[in-house]
């Protein structure tokens, strides 16, 4: 007997209908006959999200009220995916919703289909937040994610006719949005610039303009937990209205340009991805969400109280920095308790302190925020003060410590002109995580290594996670029950580690093949989706082997697309015989950062690459490689699924951790990867036979920096190599230009960063025992299944345990 817990609410089919037909006549304004699909999506959405509204308010109050500590999660991104799907699983809907539209006269894939991905965020970053909220409803703790409720979310990307990447804007709130609520009557003022001046020996901040900043709740609805939580993302609006007199002079540009200026702010993400944007609307950006949702929260925990005690707001909420984009929080709670309520200096960092955490997601130095001073100062420059005050005291602290003035001068939080955004986290804060074993490791040897040394006991790991939810129940039903078939019981999906149950299935021969069938049956699937959505015809018989991420020169999309153009070579020459090239299909999805020359260049040529192997009558059935242009949520939710062999293959010591890796893992595809990030976790869990290990480790790339790396000579030792730049630089994939590829050229030649180059023939060596497992359909499959099976570790729910028991020290709701 196999047991089933998902929730399932006593809401019939037909109620259910009559329900949706009841938001399409007074909500939608259309008869159940006019209703198209988006008709009916918004009107569905609509009344799921009256299912849960009992919840949701239930949930509220036993957050002011219960003795739970809350946690707010502060992200300048969080990137959520379609919203539908999700919310009728957690409501105990989706058989219901499923029976219900048919009755309307509807596939139930169109209406999911016809909601509009938001894109509020650029990769893993924003997708890890929505994941932990997601986990946070799930496990039953209290919780507000904060952030921006841009009205441009990141860019759409399309190709023009030359493969280069084009931008998009992407207004996503063309149509009508179901799932946010705006809510103009718990509003936050926010202000910037300005002066500051003394009265009566008091500091006091006179801004010099405001803005208003309005809520947008999202209901965050947990799994099974009974438990609905709320993401606020704050959408700015002016105060000042037209000036009315230059609007009488016709001078309309003019009379709204206060307007603008303030409605800007919230107006578009940054499309920028483990880089450092030094701009000032940025900062904007950050200091208005989190200036907000600081006094959300103390509007939300002391209610009605003009004179609340505030030195009990760590008790009622640990807010988490993710990553360095909302650090201006730190000196806005002194403000805040200081200017605002009266307390002194010494009270004011205590409760900051105890209230704030950090969370690093980089190795990168130049992915550290650091603000110019005078912009602080323009900007905000009571903050400024306030943060020159705070590394007066850190210094004294270091001095008291015995550190020495060379140290205490590198970890300055306040340089003269600059303000370190990482340090003034890693101070103002209890803890500091890094987000994989080694990244963590590496924070504390290298990148913070003062601070670490200084404050050794401030220093934890947790390693990312991703929700079971989205990206295995929904993204892969076939698999979802197949699991649930083989363990009895559905209870994974809240408790992930329970995968384990599937290890004695590898070796059942007849459970590896119905494994193999549902990834068979997901491939096919995916031909029709990439039929669909880009009209392309994917050949089902060969290996699907994906690398899918945004694009950096560290995660070296440029290694996989040389092997790729090696692999076409040694067809078209002969130096391997066709029965040797195992037939792979290659996807590709990434989208370059707007101003990243080389990112960008790097998908022109991936994407002419892709021309001439995909035209090319010698390889075909055997090669072709695509370059899926805009990749987002949907298209990870299908391709993953769909995926055999996972590209996880950023120089060791550079991605932090990667989360896609953990997708791929619990999805049953087989990863090729260096030692870097979450990967040496997944490969310790999954087990080193399971998984394809190729390049050098963190110590040797060290070393090669340090005894002078020239990328030149491998290009000379190794011929697979030689010739797949050769075949870049003459023009292959330009039409015989030769000028095309030169800055990329001669980049991989002479400077090559990250040592793609050095890496290259392990890489292309271990192709050799890819094939020939795959050529042994069971035992690869076997292998992939112990990757299920050994991945329930990566689910979002156990990071979260973690933060709790390490950092947050809470729990859930009673
Ligand atoms: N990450 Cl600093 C981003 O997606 N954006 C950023 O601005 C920074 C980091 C990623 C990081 O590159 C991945 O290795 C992590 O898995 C991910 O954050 C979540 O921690």
């Amino acid at each position: 007997m196999t047991e089933i817990t998902a929730p399932k609410s006593p809401v019939t089919a037909d109620q259910f209908a009559d329900e949706i037909r009841e938001q399409l006549k007074y909500a939608q304004n259309v008869t159940a006959e006019q209703a198209t699909a988006a008709d009916v999506y918004v009107a569905a959405s609509k009344a799921v999200r009256n299912h849960l509204a009992d919840a949701w308010f239930k949930t509220q109050a036993d957050t002011v009220n219960g003795n739970t500590k809350a946690v707010g999660y502060l992200s300048a991104e969080f990137l959520m995916g379609k919203q539908l799907e999700n919310a009728l699983l957690n409501a105990g809907l989706t058989e219901q919703f499923d029976k219900a539209v048919e009755a309307l006269g509807f596939q139930p894939k169109d209406i999911i289909d016809a909601e509009y991905e938001p894109g509020l965020g650029n990769g893993g970053l924003g997708r890890l937040a929505a994941c932990f909220i997601d986990s946070l409803a799930s496990l039953g703790v209290p919780a507000f994610g904060y952030g921006i409720q841009y009205k441009y979310g990141i860019f759409k990307q399309t190709f023009d006719e030359n493969g280069k990447q084009v931008e998009t804007p992407d207004y996503w709130l063309n149509n009508e949005e179901p799932w946010g609520h705006i809510d103009y009557n718990r509003d936050q003022k926010v202000s910037f610039g300005g002066e500051v001046v003394e009265e009566n020996g008091k500091k006091v901040w006179k801004p010099a303009w405001s803005v208003r900043a309005v809520p947008v709740d999202y209901l965050v609805p947990g799994y099974a937990s009974g438990r609905v939580n709320t993401l606020r993302l704050w959408t700015a609006k002016s105060y000042d209205e037209f000036d009315l007199l230059a609007f009488n002079r016709s001078e309309y540009m003019d009379a709204v340009k206060p307007q603008v200026k303030a409605e800007n702010i919230s107006k578009i993400l940054y499309p920028e991805d483990s880089t450092k944007v030094g701009k000032e609307l940025r900062l904007e950006q950050q200091y208005f969400f989190v200036s907000a949702s600081l006094h959300d929260a103390i509007r939300v925990f002391y209610p009605g109280q003009d004179k609340p005690d505030l030195t009990t707001f760590p008790d009622k909420i640990t807010f988490q920095l993710n990553d360095t984009h909302p650090v201006i929080g730190i000196p806005e709670l002194m403000r805040i308790l200081i200017d605002e309520y009266g307390y002194d200096w010494d009270t004011a960092w205590t409760v900051t302190q105890k209230t704030f955490n950090y969370t690093c997601h980089t190795l990168l130095p130049e992915a550290l925020e650091v603000w110019p001073a005078s912009l602080i100062g323009e900007l905000l420059p009571r903050h400024l003060e306030i943060i020159k005050k705070i590394n007066e005291q850190f210094e004294d602290e270091l001095k008291g410590k015995g550190i020495d003035d060379k140290t205490i001068e590198d970890m300055r939080i306040y340089t003269g002109d600059a303000v370190r955004m990482a340090y003034l986290a890693t101070y103002g804060g209890s803890h500091v995580n890094g987000v994989a074993e080694l990244h963590s490791q590496l924070l504390k040897d290298v990148t913070l290594k003062n601070f670490s040394d200084a404050y050794p006991t401030k220093f934890t790991n947790v390693t990312n996670g991703v929700t079971p939810r989205r990206f295995v129940k929904l993204a892969n039903p076939g698999l979802s029950d197949l699991i649930t078939e083989g363990l009895g019981t559905d209870k994974w999906i809240s408790d992930l580690e329970l995968l384990k149950g599937l290890v004695p299935l590898a070796k059942d021969d007849e459970f590896v093949k119905k494994f193999a069938a549902v990834k068979a049956a997901n491939k096919h699937a995916f031909v029709g989706f990439a039929k669909d959505h880009y009209g392309i015809d994917v050949d089902e018989n060969t290996l699907f082997n994906t690398m899918v991420k945004r694009l950096h020169e560290y995660k070296r999309q440029s290694l996989k697309i040389l092997l790729v153009i090696s692999q076409y070579a040694a067809l078209k020459n002969g130096t391997l015989n066709a029965e040797e090239i195992l037939p792979r299909t290659v996807f590709f999805g990434a989208k370059a950062a707007p101003g990243y020359y080389l990112a960008k260049m790097t998908i022109e040529l991936i994407n002419n690459v892709s021309k001439v192997i995909n035209n090319d009558p010698d390889v075909k059935g055997k090669l072709a490689v695509y370059m899926l242009p805009n990749y987002n949520i949907e298209m990870a939710q299908n391709l993953i699924p769909a995926t055999e062999l996972d590209e996880q293959i950023s120089q060791a010591g550079k991605e932090a951790s990667g989360t896609g890796n953990m997708k791929f893992a619990l999805n049953g595809a087989l990863t090729v990867g260096t030692l870097d990030g979450a990967n040496v976790e997944i490969r310790e869990k999954v087990g080193a036979e399971n998984f394809f290990l190729f390049g050098m480790t963190v110590d040797e790339v060290e070393k090669l920096y340090a005894d002078g790396y020239d990328p030149a000579k491998y290009y000379e030792a190794d011929p697979r190599l030689k010739q797949a730049v050769d075949l870049v630089a003459n023009g292959t994939f330009s039409n015989g230009d030769r000028n095309a590829y030169a800055p990329l050229v001669a980049d991989w030649l002479t400077k090559d960063w990250f040592m793609a180059l050095a890496d290259f023939s392990s890489y292309a060596d271990i192709q050799a025992q890819i094939e020939k497992l795959y050529r042994d359909p069971l035992e690869w499959n076997r292998k992939a299944l112990l990757n299920v099976a050994n991945s329930g570790y990566f689910s979002s729910d156990r990071s979260i345990e973690d933060y709790l028991e390490r950092i947050w020290h809470t729990g859930p709701l009673a």
